[in-house]
């Protein structure tokens, strides 16, 4: 006999234990899009303790859509041994373009994240910060739902040692540095240029605030780097280079 109040039982209690074991993290990483899943299944294969918080209900961020909804994604020759890390299948569209089904990138890089021991908390919207002695110590979450209601709901803290912005196009979380005056105005990212788009991204993804990190589009956000369009290589190598460098960190 199936009990109804038993799957309740099952969810509830499954869940607040996922919570609690990850009320104090290594890393916090806001944003489940491409270059934050990156970066969180690198920092897991390295031993960080990390959970991804996702504003919406989907994972994925910007790739399913892929360009105009075309749901392929392009990738150029300097990040396809990240496709192959993750087992993602593409075909070799003209040398150093290759090309893989948008779906499938992001349900592969999901599963591989989730399948690493990251847990991914979607419907979640990171609100605030915590910052103490000019560091950021933490994120501030309440449910999506809750704040797109506008209701006056307090939210509630996770705590952690580092925490990267990988929200995108918009900057999120350094937003609310901006909003303190801690980090200067940012100016969003610049016109269409992928080959300096793509590279910058990767130089750009760095520690603009003690203890905050920025990947992807939201690191050329705030340096205001060229956009790339559908081009995704320089988004992986954005997750693993903020992942390989907060592993250093948390080592030394
Ligand atoms: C929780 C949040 C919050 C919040 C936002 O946009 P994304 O896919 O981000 P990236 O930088 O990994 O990838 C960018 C890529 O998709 C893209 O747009 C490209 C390559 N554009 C080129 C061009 O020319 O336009 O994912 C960001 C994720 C999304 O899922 C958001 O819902 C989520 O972050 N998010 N989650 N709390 N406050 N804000
Ligand atoms: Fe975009």
């Amino acid at each position: 006999m199936l009990r109804e109040v038993t799957i309740t039982r099952a969810i509830v209690e499954s869940y607040y234990r996922d919570l609690l074991n990850n009320l104090e993290l290594d890393v916090a990483i806001v944003g489940a899009g491409p270059s934050g899943m990156v970066a969180a299944y690198y920092l897991a294969k390295g031993g960080a303790k990390v959970a991804i918080f996702e504003k919406k209900l989907s994972i994925g961020g910007g790739i399913w859509g892929g360009g105009m909804g075309f749901n392929k994604v392009v990738v150029q020759d300097e990040a396809r041994e990240i496709l192959d890390e993750f087992g993602i299948r593409y075909e070799e569209f003209e040398k150093g373009y290759y090309v893989a089904d948008a779906i499938e990138v992001a349900t592969t890089i999901a599963s591989k994240v989730v399948k690493s021991g990251v847990k991914i908390f979607n419907m979640i919207e990171v609100e605030d910060l915590v910052i103490k002695d000019n560091r950021v110590s933490g994120i501030v979450i309440n449910w999506t739902p809750v704040l797109m209601a506008g209701l006056h709901v307090d939210p509630l803290t996770i705590e952690a040692k580092y925490v990267i912005d990988s929200t995108g196009h918009g900057a999120q979380v350094a937003q609310f540095l901006v909003k303190r005056g801690l980090l200067k105005e940012i100016p969003g990212e610049g016109a269409m240029w992928a080959e300096q788009g793509e590279k910058l991204t990767v130089k750009n993804t760095r520690e603009v605030f003690p203890g905050l990190y920025v990947t992807g589009m939201a690191a050329n956000a705030i340096a205001g780097a060229p956009r790339m369009g559908p081009i995704f290589g320089g988004m992986f190598l954005s997750g693993r280079k903020a992942a390989q460098e907060i592993l250093k960190k948390l080592k030394s």
